[in-house]
């Protein structure tokens, strides 16, 4: 089923589970040149979530700010290629969604353990705003705070499962949004970890 999160965002129920093995096997083909690593904030913090990427451009931050990189910083070398899985289920859910043709050209990956978080912020580093961001949701259950288009004012909380992919686009694209702290609920086929990955349209 699907639940309507916002004028222009959808949750898609288990919409990934199909898909569940190849796109492991994408995240390990990933991680296997990109490992994932906890990177530093501007503000001089060392993220909870740990991260890399696929696809031509990747999102990194360190002491000087947020930004997009053809490079990875740990490996000296391009990111990895976006898994084929990730790429047709990306399609496939955005065309659900009602954005159709959709091109992502960066996929960030992320990695929660138990107490990892992130708070609230908005996506701003990518080029179009017009390009939804599609977001599958592998492992333990998390919970999503979705914010307005201001830091301040109400949240609401929307559970993620396994398999679910969300879709956000138009209107709720710059909305703040977040990552509560990761309770210990290990997942039969993750263990004590929930695996994130956003495709977008960055450049
Ligand atoms: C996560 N990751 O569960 C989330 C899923 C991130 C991040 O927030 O930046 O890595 S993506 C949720 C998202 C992305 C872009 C826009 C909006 C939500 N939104 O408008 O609410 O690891
Ligand atoms: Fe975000």
């Amino acid at each position: 089923g699907r639940d309507i999160i916002g004028p222009q965002s959808v949750v898609l129920r288990g919409f990934a589970l199909p898909a569940v093995e190849a796109l492991l096997q994408g995240v390990d083909a990933v991680t296997t040149q990109s490992p994932f690593r906890h990177m530093e904030t501007p503000g001089g913090y060392t993220m909870s979530v740990a991260l890399t990427n696929c696809g031509t451009l990747g999102w990194a931050t360190d002491a000087h700010g947020y930004r997009y990189t053809r490079i990875d910083p740990l490996s000296g070398q391009p990111w990895p290629d976006l898994p084929e899985a990730f790429l047709r289920l990306a399609q496939q859910a955005a065309a659900e969604a009602g954005f159709a043709n959709f091109l992502p050209d960066a996929c960030l990956v992320n990695r929660y353990e138990p107490g990892s978080r992130l708070s609230l912020h908005q996506d701003k580093n990518e080029r179009d705003y017009a390009a939804p961001i599609v977001s599958v949701s592998l492992g333990m259950p998390a919970v999503f705070l979705f914010g307005g288009n201001e830091r301040t004012g109400k949240t609401q909380r929307v559970p993620l499962f396994h398999g679910d992919v969300v879709v956000w686009g138009g209107v709720d694209r710059l909305r703040y949004h977040g990552v509560m702290p990761m309770q210990d609920r290990p997942h039969p086929r993750l263990g004590s970890h929930r695996i994130n990955f956003t495709l977008r349209k960055a450049g």
